[in-house]
């Protein structure tokens, strides 16, 4: 016999743990919210490294569901830093008193369904079990943080980090010599303080990347005003926008590829200085055709080495091998500028692979580097990585990793066939890391709230051909883009043996919510309620529009 009994039992307590907990408390919901972190604050809580910010703009980084809140909030900054995110989560979890359904510091360790009772028995490392009519996975997307294995990491004698990790209490770096492993989005908002406080900064890069200038600032006071006047608007404008936030929706009608070169580069240029993760969304070509996605990569390194005095060095943070976008676009503060001073200095690692960490720092081919600390900006075991260590079993006992040992299978990112009543927020194959986050986990908390409301005492699961059919068309669409051309995180490339599938769905923001609602519209299309199959059956192409000068750029492509 299970120690409680809940409607929903949530994992997670970030902004989709939050948002789900109230959202069903509003219902009249008995939900109970399980957490690893002492407190609130999911991604936030745990990535406090130094420069961590989001780069999503924060006016738009935020909860849309309630005008007081947005309302009374103040931003400081255009791009917010985690520290006042945090403040923000905690201050959600006290206005709306959250706390008292959150069980912190527990971990959930198995989710089984009980097939005769048609509830989840959900275990903690506690030893403690609830049983749930429903459970949510809130776990988050980047939450599992990818610690690689280094030969000889035990003999170190100075300190070790790892930024998805970050010690609460903070690092000072004053006077070390310190070394970072990657040049992913954490290493480039780091790496800028880091250098402020080291002796030295030696960074080891794997592989390049792509990133564009935050032009971070404090917010102008009439710029916040104006926005709080017209926030209606502005959520609604973000929606119907590819990615979920303003500016990220395609700008021009016109093809890169039949435009003259220096127009391009024109449009390109005030991007630039407009800054941050816009960049991208100027003509309908840039993520689909090499050729013209070539014209912004070009652009870019161009900017890179007029920002990094030494050529060789600049040339080695010049991304050559994949289109721009293709692995997550970064958003930078200083970052270039910062290889300009005489105590960093950047180690091409394909040229000079590390060997070994030794007693003193790293061993490269060439060279022992000595350090104080090393930091491990090494990313995320992505999308499916915090949900594989929990032993989810659904029917018959079957296991949620096994089944997705060759890649996630879901419909429409929502939930898996054979785990009936357990929903994921921002699941793989939904826009999830595509997205401006808090638009899509808002999108999914109230589909899901509302399915819940539908099914009430009963049981909601997808039809297996529905699923396939999704994984299919998640395949297809991002087929169509230049996403596969690099090695990412989105697919899985980052963790040695994981399988190579596309993780996120590149149909848009806008459509995907359409296609949702028309699911639940119609009797929840592609889904058995208590044993019964919904009649209706989607078409997601019907809900796209494809623009027809883009299939010979594909076929040209592919073709190459
Ligand atoms: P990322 O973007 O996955 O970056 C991780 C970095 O670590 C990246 O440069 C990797 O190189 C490098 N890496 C990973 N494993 C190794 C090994 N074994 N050896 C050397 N270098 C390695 O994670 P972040 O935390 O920076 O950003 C995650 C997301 O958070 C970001 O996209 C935003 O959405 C917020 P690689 O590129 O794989 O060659």
């Amino acid at each position: 016999m299970s120690d409680k009994q809940v409607d929903v039992a949530i994992v997670g307590a970030g902004f989709s743990g939050l948002y789900m907990l109230h959202k069903l408390r509003q219902q009249g919901r008995a939900a109970i919210v399980f957490e690893v972190g002492d407190d609130v604050g999911g991604t936030w809580y745990w990535n406090r490294y130094p420069g961590a910010r989001c780069d999503i703009e924060s006016m738009e980084y935020s909860y849309s569901w309630d005008e007081a809140l947005e309302q009374e909030w103040e931003w400081s900054e255009r791009y917010s830093p985690q520290p006042e995110i945090l403040d923000y989560i905690n201050h959600v979890a006290d206005r709306f008193d959250l706390r008292r359904d959150i069980r912190f510091s527990t971990r959930v360790e198995s989710c089984v369904w009980d097939e005769a009772a048609n509830r989840w028995t959900v275990t903690t490392d506690s030893g403690e079990t609830v049983s749930a009519r429903f459970v949510v996975m809130a776990t988050g997307c980047l939450s599992s943080p990818n610690k690689p294995e280094f030969e000889g990491e035990v003999d170190f004698e100075g300190d070790t980090y790892l930024t998805g990790l970050w010690p609460h209490e903070g690092v000072d770096f004053t006077g070390q010599r310190v070394g970072v492993i990657g040049t992913g989005s954490s290493a480039i908002q780091s790496i800028p303080i880091i250098a402020r406080e080291a002796a030295s900064l030696t960074v080891f890069q794997r592989t390049p990347n792509y990133a564009i200038p935050a032009h971070n600032h404090p917010l102008d006071p009439d710029y916040v005003a104006q926005t709080k006047a017209e926030y209606r608007a502005i959520r609604d404008q973000a929606r119907e926008e590819a990615a979920g936030f303003v500016g990220s929706k395609t700008e021009h009608e016109e093809l890169a590829t039949e435009l003259p070169a220096g127009e391009v580069r024109d449009e390109l240029e005030k991007r630039w200085a407009r800054g941050g993760l816009t960049f991208m969304a100027s003509y309908p070509d840039m993520g689909v055709s090499l050729k013209a996605n070539d014209m912004a990569a070009e652009f870019i390194r161009d900017k890179i080495r007029d920002r990094v005095e030494d050529p060789e060095t600049a040339e080695l943070l010049c991304p050559t091998d994949y289109p721009a976008g293709a692995k997550r676009m970064c958003v930078d503060i200083d970052y270039y500028e910062t290889f300009n001073q005489d105590h960093v200095d950047l180690v091409d690692i394909n040229a000079t692979p590390i060997e070994r960490i030794t007693a003193r720092g790293v061993q490269t081919s060439d060279t022992e580097y000595a350090f104080d600390s090393i930091v491990f900006a090494t990313g995320f075991d992505a999308m499916t990585g915090t949900l594989a260590k929990i032993d989810i079993r659904g029917r018959d006992g079957a296991q949620l990793s096994e089944k997705w040992d060759a890649g996630p299978l879901t419909y429409l990112g929502l939930m898996s066939a054979g785990f009936p009543n357990l929903f994921l927020v921002t699941g793989p194959q939904s826009p999830s890391v595509i997205s401006n986050m808090i638009v899509s986990i808002e999108q999914h908390v109230e589909w899901i709230a509302d399915c819940i409301d539908a099914v009430r005492d009963g049981v909601i699961e997808p039809l297996d051909q529905a699923e396939s059919e999704w994984v299919d068309h998640t395949n297809l669409i991002a087929s169509m883009t230049v996403y596969p051309y690099a090695k990412s995180w989105y697919l899985g490339d980052n963790i040695p043996g994981k399988p190579r599938i596309f993780m996120a769905y590149l149909g848009g923001v806008p459509e995907y919510r359409r296609m949702c609602d028309w699911v639940a519209e119609n009797g929840y299309a592609g889904f058995a309620i208590d044993g019964t199959p919904a009649n209706a059956k989607i078409d997601p192409m019907e809900f796209l529009e494809v623009d027809e000068r883009l299939l010979p750029l594909i076929a040209e492509r592919e073709a190459a």
